[in-house]
């Protein structure tokens, strides 16, 4: 029988980012794709059957494949260098849950399924959760096959070198009508849990977030041969962006606003950028508040781009709003569980983006560093085994 922390060691190094420190492990990548091969051969060891859906989401039944079915698992990508533990701990806590569940004599009265997600983070094609946006049809299939890695390789091209056809892309009617409900357990993205002395709580609720690309156009340019009144210098306004995601978010109660990718064009050191491109990662309680935290920043980007002469154009890459997790469910599972707590998260999921189609819910584990999408992101080894423990309780109580 498998532990979650023992799983997790069989994947330790996989996907380790020398450089950056901590992992990268990208959707459809070299190191994706062995993370994949991995889960299939643990998924077969169980003797579960194992099956990739048109969006490149694998799918391990344990008996057969059907409608309405107890669904479980999270996705096993990163963003650039991130934790052990934001996906992974998902996917391996569902494969010990059925090994502690198969030791109780557990017989799935409804169809049973562990889900991995592709490309959860976006960290390859900018679009967070895009494998359960692919399936529930809320990004457009064409549009997704255009979309390019910073190499310039399309999803199309990614799909079709993992073994799959690209025209296999799309909301997948019959996958939504085979998930009853969805359960994600996940590493807390923050101290609640500490702070509430907890080891496992349950999600309530996902603030609206979206990513906005600002691409500003000036002109390259010497550094030291161009004076200072003769210069078009998209590095300006693309820093004010940075200035005013911080002022914005500041003064609206819950925001979050971050620039955490910018890439100037060419990158010298001693050349005057001739464009920039920056992404804005931007979060919010409700709806209506993220649109206005977005439009003062991009009012702000407009007039810093006018004062130097550049041009700009923003682009919406994804967006979701707030996500409420079904109640009933929730509080079902949560006194299933001897009542853990409930707690908001700032954090996107692939259970968030099922929660508008489908049942969800998330089960929290807590991380003592409270950091997530780094390297210090941490669960010690008896809250993993809590957290199967957890799974192990849920499942059973959604298996009737
Ligand atoms: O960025 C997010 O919130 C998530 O972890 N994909
Ligand atoms: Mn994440
Ligand atoms: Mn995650
Ligand atoms: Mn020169």
């Amino acid at each position: 029988m498998s532990t979650a922390s023992g799983l997790l060691v069989d994947i330790a190094e996989v996907g380790v980012d020398r450089q950056r420190g901590g992992y990268s492990r990208h959707g459809f990548d070299r190191v994706e794709l062995e993370l994949r091969e991995w889960f299939t051969a643990e998924a077969v060891k169980r003797g579960l059957d194992v099956r990739v859906d048109g969006n490149g989401n694998l799918w391990a039944w344990w008996g057969a494949p059907g409608p309405n079915a107890v669904v479980t698992g999270s996705h096993l990508d990163s963003v650039p260098g991130g934790g052990a533990f934001d996906g992974p701990l998902g996917v391996v806590s569902a494969l010990a849950a059925v090994d502690a569940l198969r030791a109780r004599g557990f017989v799935p009265r409804r169809p049973f399924a562990l889900l991995v997600f592709a490309e959860e983070e976006g960290g390859r094609f900018g679009v967070a959760c895009l494998g359960s946006r692919l399936l529930t049809g809320r990004i457009d299939a064409d549009a997704a096959r255009r979309l390019t890695d910073p190499d310039g390789v399309t999803l199309a091209d990614a799909v079709r070198s993992a073994g799959l056809d690209p025209a296999g892309l799309g909301r997948d009617a019959k996958a939504l009508r085979d998930i009853g409900c969805f359960v994600e357990l996940h590493v807390e993205q923050g101290r609640g849990l500490v702070d509430l002395a907890a080891p496992i709580g349950m999600a309530s609720s996902i603030l609206a977030h979206g990513r906005w690309r600002f691409s500003f156009s000036g002109e390259g340019n010497h550094a030291g041969a161009t004076p200072i009144g003769d210069r078009r210098d998209p590095m300006l306004p693309a820093s004010n962006v940075v200035l005013a995601a911080r002022r914005a978010a500041s003064t609206v109660d819950g925001a979050r606003a971050t620039v955490g990718r910018i890439l100037p064009t060419p990158g010298g050191t001693n050349v005057i950028a001739s464009s920039v491109d920056l992404w804005l990662d931007a979060r919010a309680g409700d709806d209506a508040t993220t649109r206005a935290v977005v439009a003062e920043i991009t009012a702000a980007a407009e007039a810093a781009a006018q004062a130097e002469g550049c041009l700009l154009r923003v682009t919406e890459e994804s967006y979701g709003d707030t996500v409420h997790f079904d109640a009933g469910l929730r509080d079902e599972l949560a006194a299933a569980l001897g009542g853990v707590p409930a707690l908001p998260t700032g954090a996107g999921h692939d259970a968030g983006i099922l929660a508008a189609d489908v049942p969800t819910a998330m089960v929290f584990v807590r991380n003592p560093t409270g950091v997530s999408h780094a390297p210090a992101e941490f669960a010690e080894p008896a809250d993993c085994e809590a957290g199967v423990a957890a799974l192990v309780t849920v499942l059973d109580q959604l298996n009737r």
